[in-house]
């Protein structure tokens, strides 16, 4: 590891700045000490590497969709002055802290009925027309999902290539190889970025609730029904058993749902980035627009601090990419819940988050089922109607499909000038349009 003792000297001769110094935002929630770096796209290997070991950092992860990398520095004291350094240098697009991002649930309310928004939004007469399809793959990027839950694991997503037998007659969830090239071993059944195994196992409880409301089973005489009684599920973990995780480790998560080309990703998470800004340039922004460019949607909660996102921003439901809708939370009487963040510029509309029904774990909580509330409760609900949709409608582009389930929402008055679309998810006209 290198020191910094020549430091003052590399500011001193280093050209143009791209970035001005001091614009890290070291108040909000970050990881101590690491550091999301961009570097311009020409730069090369051995001037990155360089770059960061005049930094006195050491890299921890390189990104597949962007030229960002995970830094590690040493010293607590030297973190500003090193982050600084690297600031200054003009080869350096970006940098960002490794902020904090956290569940937006909030304590349930035990007086809402169950599964209340099924009517609500149309999801009994939608199953008229179809009840989902195993073809399409929903990833819920949580706190992963309890894939042994009996109303969830028939329809838990296993990766093709990483299961059946090898060319030595080998179990390829188990062989310690990375059968399918794809950057992780033995990932049959997802990731966990969080503990960084292959095991997305939930810890926590959030995201089984999430992945009950996307596809529960339906129709198998247990528990509830999922907005899909069919569907594919899978857990990509980067939150950890108390509900918080980084934007380094949410962006590893968005590029192996790119990579390995699932039809929408459920987010039901959030915190500050970078600088307030819609464009950040980090990793996890750049695996959004690759998630936009692949076709894939990207659900984001839109916060639970009861304020407008439009002034105080919350991401990734403020990234400016396509391919993100974003969600507030709506209550059984259909008013915007009293929690919910909302913005008439940036948030496109409400779905069922107050009170909903779902799945748990036992290990948490001792019982399988569990109402919550939260936007983080609603956003898997547009996600599930997006595969819902998807089903009935497998070659629907991407911006067709996000078009279509904002332009049939159920117009409510009391959000006109509060959302995007002014109004309320409902999944059975966006199946009809
Ligand atoms: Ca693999
Ligand atoms: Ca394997
Ligand atoms: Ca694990
Ligand atoms: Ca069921």
């Amino acid at each position: 590891m290198l020191k910094l003792a020549s430091l003052a000297a590399m500011i001193a001769f280093t050209g143009q700045s791209a970035l001005a110094m001091n614009q890290l935002d070291y108040e909000r929630p970050h990881v101590q000490g690491e550091l999301l770096i961009t570097f311009d796209e020409d730069l090369s290997e051995s001037q990155k590497e360089q770059l960061i070991a005049e930094s006195g950092g050491s890299v921890i992860h390189e990104y597949k969709y962007s030229n960002s990398v995970l830094v590690k520095l040493p010293e607590t004291n030297g973190f500003v002055s090193s982050a600084n350094f690297l600031a200054e240098d003009s080869a350096v697009e970006n940098i960002s802290l490794n902020h904090i991002f956290s569940i937006n649930v909030t304590p349930n309310d035990p007086n809402e009925s169950k599964q209340y928004q099924n009517e609500l939004i149309g999801a009994d007469k939608a199953w008229g027309i179809t009840t989902g399809s195993k073809d399409i793959v929903v990833a819920v990027i949580d706190t992963g999902v309890d894939y042994n839950h009996p109303d969830l694991k028939d329809n838990y997503w296993s990766n093709p290539g990483e299961t059946g037998k090898d060319s030595r007659g080998n179990d390829k969830r188990t062989n310690g190889i990375d059968d399918d090239n794809n950057g992780y071993i033995d990932d049959h059944r997802g990731w966990d970025f969080a503990n960084n195994d292959n095991d997305p196992m939930d810890d926590n409880a959030h995201g089984t609730h999430c992945a009950g409301s996307i596809g529960a089973v339906g129709d198998n005489g247990i528990g509830i029904a999922g907005l899909n009684w069919n569907v594919s599920i899978v857990g990509l973990k980067f939150i950890g058993r108390g509900g918080t995780g980084t934007l380094g480790d949410a962006a590893k998560a968005v590029e192996y749902a790119v990579t390995m080309g699932f039809d929408v990703t459920s987010n039901s998470w959030g915190g500050a980035a970078e600088k307030d800004t819609a464009t950040a340039k980090d990793p996890l922004f750049a695996a959004i627009k690759a998630a936009n460019k692949k076709g894939q949607l990207f659900i984001a909660a839109a916060g639970n601090n009861g304020s407008n996102n439009d002034n105080k921003k919350l991401y990734p439901a403020n990234y400016d990419v396509d391919n993100i809708i974003s969600v507030a939370a709506s209550d059984s009487r259909d008013r915007l819940a009293s929690f919910s963040n909302y913005g008439p510029k940036t948030i496109d509309l409400m779905a069922p988050g107050s009170g909903i029904y779902s799945t748990s774990t036992r290990s948490l909580f001792g019982q399988i089922y569990r109402s919550m509330s939260g936007t983080s409760m609603a956003a898997p609900i547009v996600a599930g109607a997006v595969a819902l949709v998807k089903s009935a409608n497998p070659d629907l582009s991407a911006k067709a499909l996000k078009q279509r389930i904002i332009s049939t929402v159920d117009p409510v008055s009391s959000v006109r000038s509060k959302l995007k679309s002014g109004g309320r998810l409902n999944v059975y006209k966006a199946l009809n349009q």
